[in-house]
């Protein structure tokens, strides 16, 4: 809560509140670490070189964090003391600390294979790997396991595996040891370990002040032909963040693991990013281009830390956004640079629509900076990530470029080598304009989408003068969880004008909102404009305006800004199906119509036709009706989606194979944008003909498929009418062995399955021997894919709430940390019936109830319970 909305909801007493915040009692001077490594009994000595804080002077406690480790010996400077942990740490007492410098040396021993939960050490595949964001530090040793607390670190691991890695630069090694050292002090989060039979991909780059960095690239043998795009893609990144921020890379080293078993994408650990196979590995065989574009933006993303996070970071977990918003923010302005601005962008607030839009309307909605947590692990969220990128993207909006600029090298260099925090940020940039950013601070402290209402005023002038046109806006934030009432906001809203025979006749202006109503006049018009509002997206609201089916299509055919165009096709689609829901009136004419004309135009990028034609998801109606006081009926909307889409391939059946072949290339494949543009069309358009032919079109793209692309897209398309089954068994026959393409496999038929026959489908798929609880990647294929089949998922019976529960409930036992992910699959439910509500309630109820329930799931359940 901001201390203007005191909380409404009692709190769960387990929880962490960021005004509790207090600096730590010691500091870190540097520390040593040795690991011996061995499945089932690591052993991990520490020196930790402590001294007391200036603040903390005189006497006080020393407080170690420490989770499931077995402690052998500890020892204050060389005198052995003997202390028993408690669950959660060890306290070593006042009357025990020296009032001056010491050594605290321990001795633990952990268990890594016994580690299914993928937090601290543990094995994947014969591989030892470490993941410490956010506190999994504490699982490897005693330590002051909290962001704030930075120190320089040498590592020595001792192992018969032939790769032994962490952090910083290699500095020694022999056979079955390696040494390393990091110069740049870092908080325990970054520390990483990684020890494998793994062989590497190899490059270098140069720096701008001309320092040679050795980059490696560390998989398992047999996928080094699948580097070659993520090399490329880091190479590009570190080019990028120098050209772009200054920024320049400061190890002799950058190495890359990638892992099959991981809770996340990745981890951007100093010098040691760790990924998530999937977001490493590609070829035009097994990778889409979409795995292609995830894999360059997650690839900067990770690289892109290693200012906006590693060499500043966050003072407390609280101030998560301050590393994640920023650095969302970097690699979708990379990936624009890299591909299309514009596309860049439809796909972000896409995104950003289904998943924080999602968050921000239900019972987990929170603020970009949470006040208060159970388990931080459960604010690695869209809100934080994507409504963090947006107030980024906001803020350079309101004080423009050039001092968007300054502030950033003043943050850097103000800021370099500490913990900051969210004032810190935003004191940067008031100290460049001189403005005063307290007002948009709220952003950051108050939860919720704001909603933007428009109306508009037309005078016009005397015989022979010009007219005014007038917009008016008023914002209005729903209650959240917690915080009842809202302050207004700063809202930019960048606004064009279009005249009758749809020219430009006002670019682009940034009207600042700052009030809860207010109007913005525009004089000297000739005649009544058509206004472009929000263009580019420029502030994260839903924006409410009464316009005609008859202005949306004349925005979608000409607006200039390709944002507002993309999204007056899409509100045009919308409008029609709530009306077809809900007995308005027909607007399926003029929509087929405008979606038609533009399909036909080839002289738009096909990449912004692709992404125009695609219809709102069954989730994004869902959305949309509740929005308007109705309750979705998932059937009805699944059927009303399918139907217009039938409507519209059968207005363009006559140019469908034609402009299919029109798309087609002979040249090989290529990951680039034109070409994934291309074949991202023709997908869209192959749906559309497998709706009218049955399936032949899209069996004979199967059968012809010489890339991942073409074959999912074809495999989409027939999976979509029911049809199939041959393509499923030939891709698995060729495929059986490859974890990630598999992964496909399991999440189409989950996600595309008739919604009478997802559930039973998904059990089977669950029982499927290629089904691995242990596999987050898996997991998430079947059951983010049951999730993602919205009729499926919401049948009328509950089966589908009772399965994902089922199963939430065996994964909450192994890995409470993607437990508690999937679980938002449940967060949507006051939107449903009374019926459906029940049935989920009572689900997340009967989690509630399960014995040793994890912090992690039971944080979630009871925040969608509240
Ligand atoms: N900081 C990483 C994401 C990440 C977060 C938590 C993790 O484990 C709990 C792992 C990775 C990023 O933003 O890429
Ligand atoms: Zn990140």
């Amino acid at each position: 809560m901001s201390s203007e909305t005191p909380p409404v909801t009692a709190a769960d007493p387990r929880s962490i509140w960021l005004a509790d915040y207090q600096p730590y009692s010691h500091v870190l001077d540097k520390a040593e670490l040795c690991f011996r490594l061995a499945p089932k009994g690591t052993r991990v000595s520490a020196r930790l070189h402590l001294r007391p804080s200036a603040a903390a002077r005189g006497r006080h406690v020393l407080r170690l964090d420490g989770e499931a480790l077995r402690l052998v010996s500890l020892r204050l400077d060389g005198q052995l003391i003997d202390l028993t942990p408690d669950p959660t740490g060890l306290t070593l007492p006042a009357d025990l600390l020296p009032d001056a410098p010491f050594v605290l040396e321990t001795e633990v021993l952990i268990d890594p294979v016994s580690n299914t939960a993928l937090e601290g050490l543990y094995m994947s595949n014969g591989m030892y790997c470490s993941q410490c964001e956010a506190q999994g530090f504490r699982k490897i040793t005693f330590w002051p396991d909290r962001p704030d607390v930075m120190t320089r670190y040498t590592v020595r691991i001792e192992s018969d595996l032939p790769v032994l890695l962490s952090n910083g630069n290699p500095t020694a090694s022999g056979p079955g040891w390696a040494e390393w050292h990091d110069p740049w002090p870092k908080p325990s989060y970054l520390f990483a370990l990684v020890a494998g039979d793994l062989v590497a991909c190899r490059d270098s780059f140069t720096t701008m002040s001309g320092r040679k960095v050795d980059l490696a690239i560390w998989v398992r043998a047999g996928d080094e032909s699948r580097c070659a795009w993520a090399m490329d893609s880091l190479i590009r990144s570190m080019k990028w963040d120098e050209e772009v921020y200054g920024r320049e890379y400061d190890l002799d080293v950058f190495n890359i693991v990638a892992v099959d078993d991981f809770n996340m994408g990745a981890m951007e650990n100093k010098g040691l990013n760790i990924f998530n196979s999937k977001f490493v590995l590609a070829d035009a065989e097994s990778a889409t281009d979409d795995d292609f574009a995830r894999i360059e933006a997650i690839i900067a993303h990770e690289y892109f830390h290693n200012w906006t996070g590693n060499r500043i970071t966050c003072r407390d977990w609280f101030q998560l956004c301050l590393k994640e918003g920023l650095t969302v923010f970097r690699d979708q302005q990379f990936s624009g640079d890299m591909r299309s601005h514009a596309v860049k962008r439809i796909e972000d607030v896409a995104l950003l629509r289904a998943r924080q839009f999602r968050e921000d309307q239900g019972p987990l909605a929170h603020p970009v900076r949470p006040e208060s947590f159970v388990e931080i692990n459960n604010f690695y969220t869209a809100t934080v990530y994507e409504k963090g990128a947006e107030l980024i993207a906001m803020l350079k909006t309101l004080v423009g470029d050039a001092a968007y600029a300054k502030a950033l090298d003043l943050y850097f260099s103000r800021h370099d080598g500490e913990a900051a925090t969210i004032e810190d940020w935003l004191k940067v940039f008031e100290d460049v304009t001189g403005r005063d950013l307290s007002q948009f601070k709220r952003w950051y402290s108050e939860a919720g989408t704001p909603r933007l209402e428009v109306s508009e005023a037309w005078e016009v002038g005397e015989a022979g003068e010009a007219g005014v046109y007038t917009l008016s806006f008023t914002q209005h934030t729903p209650p959240t969880p917690g915080q009842k009432q809202k302050n207004p906001r700063v809202i930019p809203i960048a606004v064009g004008l279009l005249g009758p025979n749809g020219d430009e006749i006002r670019p682009t202006e940034v009207l600042e909102m700052t009030e809860v109503q207010q109007s913005f006049r525009f004089e000297g018009l000739t005649a009544r404009p058509v206004p472009s509002i929000l263009r580019g997206f420029s502030a994260p609201v839903l924006l409410a305006r009464d316009s005609s089916a008859a202005e949306r299509a004349f925005l979608l055919a000409h607006d200039t800004d390709l944002f507002n165009r993309y999204e007056a096709g899409r509100s045009l689609a919308r409008e029609m199906l709530v009306a077809q829901l809900t007995g308005g009136a027909d607007l399926r004419a003029t929509w087929a119509a405008a979606l038609a004309a533009l399909i036909r135009d080839e002289s738009l990028d096909p990449a912004f036709r692709a992404l125009t034609l695609r219809l709102p998801s069954e989730d994004d109606l869902a959305q949309a009706l509740s929005e308007r006081g109705h309750l979705p009926d998932p059937e009805a909307i699944r059927s009303a989606r399918r139907a217009a889409q039938d409507l519209l391939a059968g207005g363009l059946s006559a140019d469908l194979p034609g402009l299919i072949a029109g798309l087609a290339s002979d040249r090989p494949f290529l990951p680039d944008a034109e070409g994934a543009g291309r074949r991202s069309l023709s997908a869209g358009l192959l749906a559309l003909q497998t709706r009218l032919d049955g399936g032949a079109a899209a069996r004979q793209a199967f059968d012809a498929a010489d890339n991942m692309t073409s074959a999912i897209g074809a495999l989409t398309a027939l999976l979509d009418i029911g049809a199939g089954g041959a393509e499923l068994a030939a891709f698995a026959a060729r495929w059986q062995q490859d974890r990630n393409v598999m992964d496909k496999w399991f999440m189409l038929q989950a996600a595309l399955a008739a919604p009478d026959q997802a559930v039973e489908l998904v059990a089977e798929l669950a029982a499927h021997p290629g089904f691995d609880l242990k596999n987050p990647n898996r997991f998430r294929a079947v059951f983010g894919g049951l999730s993602a089949n919205h009729a499926g998922f919401h049948r009328a019976d509950g089966a589908g709430y009772r399965l994902l529960a089922d199963w939430l409930i065996r994964l909450d036992a192994l890995n409470p940390q993607s437990a508690a992910r999937v679980s938002a699959a449940f967060e949507t439910w006051p939107r449903y019936d009374p019926a459906r509500r029940a049935l989920i309630t009572a689900e997340l109820d009967r989690i509630l109830a399960t014995p040793g329930l994890s912090r992690d799931l039971g944080e979630m359940a009871g925040r969608m319970r509240a």
